[in-house]
This record gives structure tokens, C-alpha cells and sequence, in this order.
């Protein structure tokens, strides 16, 4: 709405959640927009696409304030900007793990996008079992009064981790109490699918071996 982009002066100058999330929106906004582009170029140039899905949001005023409480971090909007690395979040599921890796490094490459954090829980999983590549990185918000960087996670990972995550967010993220025995069945079913994107992962080099032979001279 373009009232939304009216700027707003001195006493005016709206630094609450409204601002957090119109700013962060913007950010999503540039990120997705770089990743379109990526699709374009991988179909043309690869004549695939790595990318399965994406999912974007912006963290409610409500999530932000619980996870702020749970960090032990004062609550307010410059408090989020500054210790909350995802308010803006964009999920990429991919088929395959290469792609993941693919996708990452095309991410890492753009000059117009600073990375701010790698974390590689494929490489290494945590304790329950939770596998993704964490990439926290800054985009520019063009604002009327200047440009400003702005945060946004992406979380990049395979569809059989997505399957995981997702159960698993359901079931008991962010729960206190959870019996020792559900911890355990959940992280042997967190090896057994990465055993599965493991043969995925072959298969798939098989048959872009099998491909290639086939090629014309
Ligand atoms: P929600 O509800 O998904 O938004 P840090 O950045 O290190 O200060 P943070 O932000 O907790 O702390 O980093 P981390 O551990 O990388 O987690 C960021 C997000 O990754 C989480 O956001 C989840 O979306 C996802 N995630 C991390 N660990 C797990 C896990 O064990 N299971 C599942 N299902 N998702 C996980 P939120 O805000 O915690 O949750």
C-alpha cells in the first residue's frame, strides 16, 4: 500500500513491530527475487530445477516475543533486530543434497547480499537428529531515508528432511517434556532418512552419469 512507504519524520518515526514487519517483508521480498532469478538460471543453463519449494514469513509480534523471553533478552522491536536472526524466514526444500549445496553456494556467490552466518547442521546434525543448511545473510532495503540491511534466514533442505523438521516441529519443539523414548525413535528416524537422501543422492549421480554417456558427440 503506498501509504505503507510515506516517510515519516522526527517524533513521527515509527520504530515499533509495524516497522519490523514492513522492513523485513522488504527483505524477504529482495531474497525472493534473487531466488527467481536462480530458477531462470539453473532451468536455462541446467535444464533442471533444484529447487522442489519455497516458503517465506515474517515472524509474528507474538513468536518474537517469546523467543526473545526464552533467549533472556529485553522485549521491544530494536531488541529483535538485534539479537533475533530470524524474524524474516525463508524455507528452500530441495530434492537432492547437492542441490542444497548447489543452491547454497549460488546464495553465498551474489555480490549484492552480505552472509552473516553458515551454519551446516547437515554436515552436522544436532543431538535430536535435526538436519538443514542455515544461512543467515543481509539484504539492502532501499528506504526512502537511506538503505538499510536487513536479516533473513534461509533454511535450505532436502524434501526428507523437510519431512522430518516438520513431524518433529510438530510433536515436540520448543516442548519442556518430552519422554526420553519419543527422543530417541525420533532421532533413529532422522539417520534413517538421511540414509534414504544418501540413495537418492546416488541414484541420481547414476543416472546424470548414465545422461551424460548418452550424449551426441
Ligand atoms: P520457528 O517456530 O520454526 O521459527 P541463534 O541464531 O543461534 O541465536 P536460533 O535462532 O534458535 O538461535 O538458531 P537455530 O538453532 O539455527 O534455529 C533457527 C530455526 O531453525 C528455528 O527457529 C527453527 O525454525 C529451526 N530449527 C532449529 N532447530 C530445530 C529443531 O531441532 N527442530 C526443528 N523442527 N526446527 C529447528 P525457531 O524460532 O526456534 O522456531
Amino acid at each position: 500500500m503506498m501509504t505503507a512507504l510515506a516517510p515519516k519524520t522526527g517524533t513521527q518515526i515509527d520504530t515499533g513491530y509495524d516497522h519490523l514487519r514492513y522492513l523485513y517483508t522488504a527483505a524477504l521480498r529482495e531474497a525472493e527475487t534473487l531466488l527467481e532469478i536462480l530458477r531462470c538460471d539453473f532451468a536455462h543453463s541446467l535444464r533442471r530445477n533444484p529447487i522442489h519449494q519455497i516458503q517465506s514469513r515474517v515472524k509474528s509480534e507474538e513468536s518474537i516475543r517469546e523467543k526473545l523471553m526464552r533467549k533472556q533478552q529485553s522485549v521491544s522491536p530494536q531488541s529483535a533486530m538485534k539479537h533475533l536472526h530470524d524474524i524474516a524466514g525463508l524455507r528452500i526444500v530441495c530434492l537432492t543434497i547437492q542441490d542444497v549445496y548447489a543452491v547454497s553456494a549460488w546464495i553465498k556467490a551474489q555480490e549484492n547480499l552480505r552472509l552473516f552466518r553458515e551454519s551446516d547442521y547437515i554436515a552436522e546434525p544436532k543431538p535430536n537428529g535435526y538436519r538443514s543448511l542455515h544461512l543467515i545473510v543481509e539484504l539492502p532495503v532501499h528506504l526512502l531515508d537511506g538503505t538499510q540491511w536487513v536479516q533473513v534466514e534461509i533454511q535450505l533442505r532436502t524434501l526428507a528432511m523437510d519431512l522430518w523438521a516438520s513431524l518433529e516441529h510438530q510433536l515436540c519443539y520448543k516442548k519442556d517434556a518430552i519422554p526420553p523414548e519419543v527422543t530417541e525413535e525420533l532421532r533413529r528416524c532422522a539417520d534413517k532418512i538421511a540414509g534414504v537422501d544418501r540413495q537418492m543422492q546416488r541414484l541420481n549421480d547414476q543416472m546424470a552419469a548414465l545422461d551424460t554417456e548418452r550424449l551426441p558427440e
